[in-house]
């Protein structure tokens, strides 16, 4: 067994004897928040097929009552983000707000379902067709009054559209209709909502897509107006693409609105985030905390978009939480005082230092001071796994089709 609070202790005063604050590190530790997707508590799949678990949610508040066995055990993921057609294929009623409030969590972002259409096959928002595209538009003007009425901050927006073929369709008209129809969606938000337009470069379609990567979300954001910013989904870019640098252009312009997590051996969203290249992570954050501690840093909404095939979902959501909050947590802990003074002398070997020296403490005694602060169970995952939770909707769900999502 180890003794956390002693390793507390000589963890506090290593970090006080190199100028860090230690009480305000445990401070936006505790003020971490990540959304969790409605999504990743449903089955989901592959196009080949779904793998089905016993106790997956298939209704919202199933999914909710999920969601909020993440939050009571993290502490850090009251919110929860909701794919309109998957959530509410009956309509939206707003009684789910006081259930997610009676369970301790919220909605979060909002993620119209501009993709479950079969007249979507030459796209949505570009699509040649404008009734085809009105009805897009249509389904992302519903999502905001859902928004409005849960009183999300965010309607997160990700197209399917793009082409299979060189010459299938006039790209430039096509980008044309892509900023019509943002634009007309943008003017319908009310002031306290924002929107994230996310990118991909691939899937559906292989030869383009219309919100191909980050520039073109940001030309497409700023058509829009300054409540538009660009979200950064881990898993939508090219193997090898630098995503720290681009996070950290982003951060400048003020441009970044938010995260989706997860990690992108997959080529998509699929697999849990850390599992693979938990360095990276670490560079991103990096970027993340110093532009947390410039001056009037821009909110960002933080959110996992995992679907969870092959993982038992609540745990998997879980460790996912843990793994970005203690990579939090390690981005918090580099000497920004050295590295500058690194960088300014040009000491490359001071420079990997700085950053390695964070990246390698073991911040789990920091986590357990964190945790006990805010009345938590000192580890998340095992108090969750003895819980009986897992069981129980095993037992009394069973194994069920439905609830959306993909595959
Ligand atoms: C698409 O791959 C995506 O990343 C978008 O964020 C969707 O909303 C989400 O995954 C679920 O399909
Ligand atoms: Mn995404």
């Amino acid at each position: 067994m180890r003794d956390f609070a002693a390793e507390y202790r000589l963890l506090a005063d290593r970090l006080m004897e190199k100028g860090l604050d230690v009480e305000q590190i445990k401070a936006r530790l505790k003020a971490q928040e990540i959304e969790t997707p409605s999504w990743g508590y449903s089955d989901a799949g592959t196009r080949f097929g779904r793998y089905p678990q016993a106790g997956a949610a298939v209704t919202a508040e199933e999914k909710l009552a999920d969601a909020a066995q993440v939050h009571k055990y993290t502490g850090i993921a009251p919110g929860v983000a909701v794919h309109v057609k998957w959530d509410f294929p009956d309509g939206f009623d707003p009684a789910i707000c006081q259930l997610a409030e009676s369970l301790g969590v919220r909605i979060g972002a909002i993620n119209p379902t501009c993709f479950s259409d079969e007249e979507g096959m030459m796209g949505t928002i570009a699509n040649p067709d404008p009734r085809i595209r009105q009805r897009a538009v249509d389904h992302m003007l519903e999502s905001i009054e859902i928004g409005r009425q849960a009183g999300s901050a965010n309607l997160s927006l990700w197209f399917t559209d793009g082409t299979n073929y060189p010459g299938q369709d006039d790209i430039l008209q096509r980008r044309r209709r892509v900023t019509e129809s943002l634009q007309t969606v943008y003017a319908a938000m009310p002031e306290s909502m924002q929107m994230l337009i996310e990118y991909k470069p691939f899937e559906p379609a292989f030869y383009h897509t219309d919100i191909a990567d980050w520039g073109m979300a940001y030309l497409f954001a700023k058509s829009c107006g300054e409540r538009a910013k660009v979200l950064v989904d881990l898993g939508h870019h090219l193997h090898g693409t630098n995503i720290e640098h681009l996070v950290a252009v982003l951060l400048d312009e003020r441009m970044l609105g938010g995260f989706h997590f997860n990690n992108a051996r997959y080529a998509d969203d699929d697999l849990m985030i850390g599992s693979v290249n938990p360095y990276q992570d670490f560079l991103i954050f990096d970027q993340l905390v110093a532009a947390e501690l410039r001056p009037d840093p821009a909110p960002i909404a933080y959110m996992i978009d995992q679907s969870l095939n092959v993982e038992p979902k609540i745990p998997g959501m879980i460790q996912s939480c843990l793994h970005i909050q203690r990579t939090y947590a390690r981005a918090l802990l580099v000497d920004r005082q050295a590295l500058a003074q690194a960088q300014a002398e040009a000491d490359i070997i001071a420079v990997g230092q700085v950053l390695t020296d964070a990246y390698q403490t073991d911040v789990e005694p920091l986590l357990v001071a964190v945790r006990e602060e805010l009345g938590l169970a000192p580890d998340p995952l095992a108090a969750y796994l003895n819980s009986g939770y897992q069981e129980r909707i095993a037992r009394e769900r069973g194994i069920r089709s439905g609830g959306g999502g993909l595959g």
